[in-house]
C-alpha cells in the first residue's frame, strides 16, 4: 500500500484519522450483506482456520444483528487483551497506522461493500477489517504481535524499511498460514474473509507453501489482486512473537533495503518447502 502516504486528513476525521462509526446509520441492507458474508465464512472456517481465530469469533457475537458496534466490540475486546477498534474512512498513512497498533488500537473501515461485491473488494471494508482482523486480536500472544508491529512500524523511519515491514504484515497478518497439531490452517486476515481464497490457500495445489522465514518475506514481493502465488507457514503465534521480538530489525534493514527481491512465485534452494507450487492458477490468469 505504498500510495498510505500520499493521503489528505478527510473532511470530519479527527487527527488520528479516527470518525465516529455512527451505528445507527446503517441500513437493513447492509446489516443484511454482513449477516451474509459471516454466516458464509462461520460455515466454511472450522476445521480450515487457527482454533485461536474461532475462539476469538465469540467476541463477534454481540447483542445487535449485524454489522459490530465498534464501541461493544471494543469492551469486549478490551476486557481480553485490552485492544480497541476505531473507525476510520479508509486507508489512512503508515506513520497513523502504526500509532494506533502501538496503542492497542486497530483500525477499521466502517462500511460494508454492496451486494454485488461480495466476493471481491480491493479496498479493506468493515467485514474484511472486523471479521478477518479483530478475532485474533483477542487472542494474547497475537494482539502482543500486532502490538509489537505497530512499534516496529514507528522506529522503521523511512520508505525502504517500511516497505520490508509491510512484507512482514502481508505475509504474516493478511495471508498467513499456521501448522496445529491437526494439520495446516489459515489465519490471515486477507484469507479468512474471503470465501474463494479461504479454499485456494489451503487446497488448491497452484500456490507455494513454505516455512516462515523472516528475512526471505521481507525480500518477497507480493500481489495486492490476486490471489497469492506463495503463502508462508508459522509454527505457533507463540514463535511468530519470539522471531520478531528477539529480532535486531536496524541491521537487517541496512541488509535487505536494495537487496535483490524475489518474486512471488518464487522457490529459492533454502527454503523449507511444505507444498512446491504447480502455479497452474496464476499461468491461466
Ligand atoms: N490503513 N486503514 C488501514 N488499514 C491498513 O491495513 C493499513 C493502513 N495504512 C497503511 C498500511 N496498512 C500498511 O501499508 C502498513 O502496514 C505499512
Ligand atoms: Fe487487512
Amino acid at each position: 500500500m505504498a500510495d498510505a502516504d500520499t493521503l489528505v486528513l478527510p473532511e470530519g476525521a479527527a487527527s488520528d484519522w479516527t470518525i465516529p462509526q455512527n451505528w445507527n446509520a446503517y441500513t437493513p441492507e447492509e446489516h443484511a450483506v454482513w449477516d451474509t458474508l459471516f454466516e458464509r465464512q462461520a460455515k466454511l472456517l472450522p476445521g480450515r482456520v487457527a482454533p485461536e481465530f474461532l475462539e476469538g469469533l465469540d467476541i463477534l457475537r454481540l447483542s445487535k444483528p449485524g454489522i459490530p458496534d465498534f464501541e461493544e466490540l471494543s469492551d469486549r475486546l478490551m476486557k481480553a487483551t485490552g485492544w480497541q477498534v476505531v473507525a476510520v474512512p479508509g486507508l489512512v498513512p503508515d506513520a497513523v497506522f502504526f500509532d494506533h497498533l502501538a496503542e492497542r488500537r486497530f483500525v477499521a473501515g466502517s462500511f460494508i461493500r454492496k451486494p454485488d461485491q461480495l466476493d471481491y473488494l480491493q479496498e479493506p471494508d468493515v467485514f474484511h477489517d472486523v471479521f478477518g482482523h479483530v478475532p485474533l486480536l483477542a487472542n494474547p500472544v497475537f494482539a502482543d504481535y500486532m502490538q509489537a508491529y505497530g512499534i516496529g512500524g514507528q522506529r522503521a523511519g523511512g520508505r525502504g524499511a517500511i516497505d520490508l515491514l509491510a512484507r512482514l504484515y502481508w505475509y504474516t497478518v493478511e495471508f498467513g498460514l499456521i501448522q496445529s497439531a491437526e494439520g495446516l490452517r489459515l489465519y490471515g486476515a486477507g484469507i479468512v474473509s474471503s470465501r474463494s481464497e479461504s479454499i485456494f490457500a489451503l487446497d488448491d495445489p497452484s500456490p507455494n507453501r513454505i516455512r516462515f522465514d523472516l528475512k526471505r518475506i521481507m525480500r518477497t514481493q507480493y500481489k495486492i489482486d490476486d490471489f497469492q502465488q506463495t503463502y508462508f507457514v508459522i509454527d505457533s503465534f507463540d514463535d511468530l512473537l519470539d522471531r520478531t521480538l528477539n529480532t535486531d530489525f536496524a541491521p537487517l534493514y541496512d541488509e535487505l533495503i536494495g537487496a535483490e527481491e524475489i518474486a512471488p512465485d518464487a522457490v529459492l534452494p533454502d527454503d523449507r518447502v511444505i507444498h512446491r507450487g504447480t502455479q497452474a492458477y496464476s499461468r491461466s490468469r
